[in-house]
């Protein structure tokens, strides 16, 4: 099929933390690279992308800083967006889903749905926190993954094994608040069919890896969906953050955030048309067949990708759907993975603070992208990749050919003269470079297309090498200035090759060059001499600095102390700090210490022990949900600490004066409070 226009998006990040350099990896670097290069090839092409600001993520940030969700997005927006600038990135526009525009764009698909009789209302099974008095949406909710066993899953996702869960199925659930177990409680919430439209989207699914050859990974990942049956997804929460469901009587209900945040790419092309002045400009990109639609992804947000959004805008119509969708698996850091909780990773900003040459970074990202499977970011590679690659292949020659123009032809380039074998295989060679090149990109193969874009350039080294102009220039002049004018025109091939993966490189070779307006920078002509007898040259400059061991060896250092730092679980796991109370409350607690003197399982309950203690002055007995990590024997004869104040309670019949503290540790599992030292029963604690 003859396309006119591409349109291409890269997902959303959450606005919620600093970008990472196993983000670069996934979805945005290969997005930038597709994009500039169709650029060159003269495409009419717009890229978007924006801050995803809905959703748990953003609240559960909210709540561990303490500051408003409206806080953490206009923080991390502003802070990715930059980061993203810095490192390259060509949006045409980087928009955010708390715009007004987006929710309007949110609100019409659901409506549309709606009015449509495409939504169910069902009344179903939620989990429900009593401590917080919430039900626990998405990320509010940990458990054990029932397909991977991880216990790590999030109320809707897994990030181990990729999985998208219903919250009901969680092993094991706890409150990620307040580590509670949740009770089920009914809710009613608006659905999505995606069962009614599986015929159509496995149609879809194959007649595109057909047109367009679809990643192995992506489709097997699609296809394990469709066999197991699509089946109704929720698309509303009980949350106050997020868009409004636009329906009377549903006021503390948003819509889910990936049922919005896919709309996000449909908002960023809108904003982009209303900031040129031409409001209707998005539409040919969204709406017209002879539009090429490519989104970029991380592996994990394939089925929102492959299956949830293209059936919404199959329900919508009118829309095209994703012609691709490239996913990428995950990037490691030094052998492990990306972790904000562990502290593991370095973020993009203080990458580039401590490395300002995005190029660099850019170039060992690429090398190293996890278009197969996961890969790996070590720093000695990003080290070695830099100074024995770049500098010493590309920059060397370019280097080298330059310095020789400077030195022996006035800074100007030499006359082409008549060529030999040798000569016109080089330029042969050049002549074919690009479109080879240009294949691999445009079938989404970039560490490929970066390969041979550097056996371009290993090539010229070799060239120059066995033509040996520093001989030639006494021996045989005109031989020196053919082949001279011939790495010349190598060095400018190279500024247009090169610009989809090092943009400031090839900016920089461009004003070496003194390139103008009427040298070409089009991709189909990147492998044609372009630089005429006698062009002048500009001021050379070295195109990459070598990095030292010392560099890498200060960043490592610091990684291993945050990491050092990240053992004891950070404040993002652990709850958030209650109110502010008076020293008179706290006293109204009494604290005391207690021996125990027996103890045996509650009959009939998994996780509740009867314990008898001694307060020296009394003896009594208290109910603690601690079976499953205490034996009754391991607290025989041990101090324990009670609220020795608190109302009697029943618990399972069994009536229970008092609490006994414990720390609630991983999991939630408690662990024991015990004096460090002996003390009688009854003595206060404070
Ligand atoms: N924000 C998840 C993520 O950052 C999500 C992507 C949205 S794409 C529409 O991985
Ligand atoms: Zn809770």
């Amino acid at each position: 099929m003859q396309y006119k226009r591409i349109l291409v998006t890269a997902a959303l990040p959450y606005a919620n933390g600093h970008l990472h350099l196993g983000h670069l990896a996934g979805a945005y670097l290969p997005a930038d690279i597709y994009v500039r290069f169709q650029r060159l090839k003269r495409r009419d092409i717009v890229f978007f992308c924006g801050s995803d600001e809905h959703g748990v993520p953003i609240t559960i940030t909210a709540e561990k800083e303490k500051v408003t969700p409206k806080a953490v997005v206009d923080r991390y927006h502003e802070a990715n967006k930059h980061a993203f600038d810095r490192f390259g990135m060509s949006f045409d526009n980087y928009s955010r889903t708390s715009l007004a525009l987006h929710h309007e764009t949110a609100k019409e698909f659901f409506l549309d749905f709606y009015n449509k009789g495409i939504l169910k209302e069902k009344t179903e099974k939620q989990l429900f926190c009593e401590h917080d008095g919430m039900f626990l949406a998405d990320r509010y909710v940990e458990g054990t993954c029932p397909n991977c066993k991880d216990p790590g899953a999030r109320g809707d996702q897994c990030e181990h094994c990729g999985n998208w869960l219903n919250q009901e199925d969680l092993i094991e659930p706890k409150c990620k608040i307040c580590g509670n177990i949740p009770v089920v409680r009914e809710t009613k919430h608006w659905y999505f069919p995606l069962g009614d439209f599986q015929q159509e989207l496995e149609h879809y699914v194959d007649q595109r890896n057909e047109r367009d050859g679809w990643k192995e990974n992506v489709l097997q990942y699609c296809r394990s969906w469709f066999k197991e049956g699509l089946q109704d997804r929720a698309v509303t929460r009980d949350l106050t953050w997020g868009v409004p469901v636009p329906l009377e009587g549903y006021p503390k209900k948003v819509l889910y955030v990936w049922f919005d945040a896919v709309l996000g790419y449909i908002s960023s092309a809108k904003e982009w048309a209303l900031q040129k002045g031409d409001p209707d400009a998005w539409k040919p990109y969204w709406q017209k067949d002879d539009t090429k639609y490519v989104a970029f992804i991380g592996k994990d947000n394939i089925v929102f990708h492959c299956i949830v959004f293209p059936a919404m805008l199959m329900a919508k119509g009118g829309y095209l759907l994703p012609e691709n969708v490239p996913a990428n698996e995950f990037l490691n850091f030094e052998g492990q993975k990306f972790s904000k909780s562990r502290g593991w990773g370095i973020d993009l900003k203080d990458f580039l603070d401590e490395f300002p040459n995005a190029d660099s970074l850019r170039y060992a990202i690429a090398v190293n992208l996890p278009e197969y499977h996961d890969s790996d970011f070590y720093l000695k590679d990003f080290q070695a990749r830099n100074n024995n690659e770049l500098a010493s292949i590309l920059g060397n020659f370019v280097n080298r050919t330059m310095t020789f123009v400077k030195n022996n032809f006035n800074n100007a380039v030499p006359p082409q003269g008549t060529l030999d074998d040798i000569d016109q295989a080089q330029l042969e060679y050049l002549r074919k470079a690009p479109a080879e090149i240009g294949e691999c990109f445009e079938r989404y193969r970039f560490r490929d297309g970066l390969l041979s874009v550097m056996n371009v350039a290993r090539a010229a080294n070799k060239y120059f090498n066995d033509t040996a102009p520093w001989k030639t220039l006494k021996e045989n002049p005109d031989r020196c200035r053919t082949t001279i004018n011939i790495c010349m025109q190598t060095v400018c091939s190279l500024a247009i090759l090169i610009e989809p993966i090092l943009p400031n490189t090839a900016q920089k070779i461009r004003t070496m060059l003194r390139l103008t307006s009427q040298h070409t920078t089009a991709w189909d002509e990147a492998g044609l001499p372009a630089l005429s007898d006698g062009h002048e040259l500009g001021e050379s400059e070295l195109l990459f600095n070598r990095i030292e061991d010392k560099q890498i060896e200060r960043l490592l250092d610091r990684l291993s102390d945050d990491s050092r730092k990240a053992d004891v679980p950070r404040s993002m796991d652990a709850a958030p700090l209650k109110q502010t109370i008076d020293i008179e409350d706290f006293m109204k607690v009494d604290l005391r210490t207690a021996k125990v003197i027996e103890c045996e399982k509650v009959k009939k309950s998994k996780k509740l022990l009867k314990v008898s203690i001694d307060l020296g002055f009394e003896k009594r007995t208290v109910v603690a949900g601690i079976a499953e990590q205490y034996q009754p024997e391991d607290l025989l004869g041990k101090t324990v600490i009670i609220v020795a104040n608190l109302k009697p309670a029943r618990l399972m019949g069994v009536e229970s004066n008092g609490m006994v503290l414990a720390a609630i540790g991983e999991n939630g599992n408690p662990v024991l409070l015990m004096p460090a030292s002996d003390v009688s029963p009854g003595s206060t604690v404070r």
